[in-house]
């Protein structure tokens, strides 16, 4: 195992990184902790660096969600508090709170689950069209006209199906078991992020 670790690719580090996160929240009876959390969440970067320059603006927003969740560690112990305190002060939508920033950081995860289960779905499925069908799906609801055309043209500087697997460092097979990794993993703690909201009768609508 030890010899393996050197070896680990993105996709494993990510992969493991999830799993290890969805065991701890059920060890802690069903509740996750921020730093965990946001420390789990930083390490899914390392992918945006696969998909070329166009991406590095989506890098930029999605690590400085993350970074303030990272930040509120500090201060709040769980995703529950982060959500009890926006909810007293009135700010769980309010551009920059910890609750916004934890609804975008969840949307990007949801972002790679549906663009994973995508890539999966066939075997030719291009990155162009696992990435479109997942943005269009999970993140362009709620984004502006001008953030989706931006989005819409960086598409075409995705990678190939092929390039993208050869710079994860995977194969044809070692992508498909690791893609599968976090999407088993990460749907769990998906599931409770939107519970955080819902339960407190905030709809997801944003
Ligand atoms: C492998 C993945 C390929 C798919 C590519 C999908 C590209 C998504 C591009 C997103 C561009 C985001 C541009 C800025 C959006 C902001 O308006 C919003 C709202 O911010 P607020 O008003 O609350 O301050 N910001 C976000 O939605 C956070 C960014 C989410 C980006 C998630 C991408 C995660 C994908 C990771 C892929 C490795």
């Amino acid at each position: 195992v030890a010899a393996r670790k050197g070896m680990e690719t993105p996709l494993t580090a990510v992969a493991e990184a999830f799993e290890e996160l969805a065991r701890r929240m059920e060890a802690d009876g069903g509740e996750l902790r921020l730093g965990p959390f946001g420390d789990t969440c930083a390490l899914v970067s390392v992918l945006f660096s696969c998909l070329g320059i166009a991406f590095r603006f989506a890098e930029i927003e999605y690590v400085a969600k993350v970074n303030d969740l990272i930040g509120a560690a500090k201060s709040y112990g769980t995703l529950n508090d982060i959500l009890d305190k926006d909810v007293e002060n009135d700010c769980v939508k309010k551009q920059g709170s910890h609750s916004r920033n934890l609804r975008r950081v969840r949307l990007g995860l949801g972002l790679i689950k549906v663009l994973f289960e995508q890539f999966l779905s066939t075997q030719d499925c291009s990155l162009y069209d696992a990435a479109t069908t997942a943005y269009g799906q999970v993140c362009a609801p709620f984004h502006s006209w001008a953030v989706r055309k931006a989005v819409g043209a960086g598409m075409y500087t995705l990678p190939s199906r092929e390039q993208l697997i050869v710079r994860l460092n995977e194969t044809d097979c070692s992508v498909q078991k690791e893609m599968r990794r976090y999407i088993d993993a990460s749907s769990p703690i998906i599931d409770y992020i939107d519970n955080l909201f819902l339960s407190r009768n905030i709809s997801l609508d944003w």
